[in-house]
């Protein structure tokens, strides 16, 4: 059984999964009208896979006898500067969420909840892989600057690129 605690943190975690989607859906939506194929159809891909998170949670918290809470989600940008931009925001964004899964770890060491302890262990993991992910194509769209060719073969790759959604199929 959840502490009231826990419960109440892993909610929290619930609506920051929750908000990562909706943030990277925004981003899909205005590359593809910008015309960035590839870049797209990777942040839909990278939101279904936040709202993933977000379901995994919410199952965890009801078979552990709480209650999986939907939140309410303030609505995420429309515009943005660039792609590059958008690979910025991304990176510090993940950086945050890694923080979070931290201190919610920490908080279950400190309540002795090592089930919890263990299933977030996946998380923590997840978030490696995703800051490195976007750290690596951070430093590709840098080298990249202002070459429109780059940019092309950049868009171009990032549609075919396999991510953990592809290989949950
Ligand atoms: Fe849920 O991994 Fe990103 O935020």
């Amino acid at each position: 059984m959840l502490s009231k605690k826990i419960e109440s943190l892993l909610n929290k975690q619930v609506e920051l999964e929750a908000s990562s989607s909706q943030y990277y859906l925004a981003m899909a939506s205005w590359a593809q009208i910008k015309g960035y194929n590839g870049v797209s159809s990777f942040l839909y891909k990278h939101s279904d896979e936040e709202r993933m998170h977000m379901l995994k949670l919410i199952d965890y918290i009801n078979e552990r006898g709480g209650h999986g809470l939907v939140p309410t989600l303030k609505a995420p940008p429309k515009e943005f500067k660039n792609v590059q931009h958008i690979f910025e925001q991304i990176l510090t964004h993940e950086i945050a969420v890694s923080n979070e899964i931290n201190k919610l770890v920490e908080q279950c060491l400190a309540g002795k909840d090592y089930t919890t302890h263990n299933f977030l262990q996946w998380y923590v993991s997840e978030q490696i892989e995703e800051e490195s992910l976007a750290r690596t194509l951070l430093d590709k769209l840098n080298l990249i600057g202002n070459d429109k060719g780059g940019m092309y073969l950049f868009d171009r790759d990032l549609g075919t690129l396999e991510t953990e959604h592809d290989k949950k199929k």
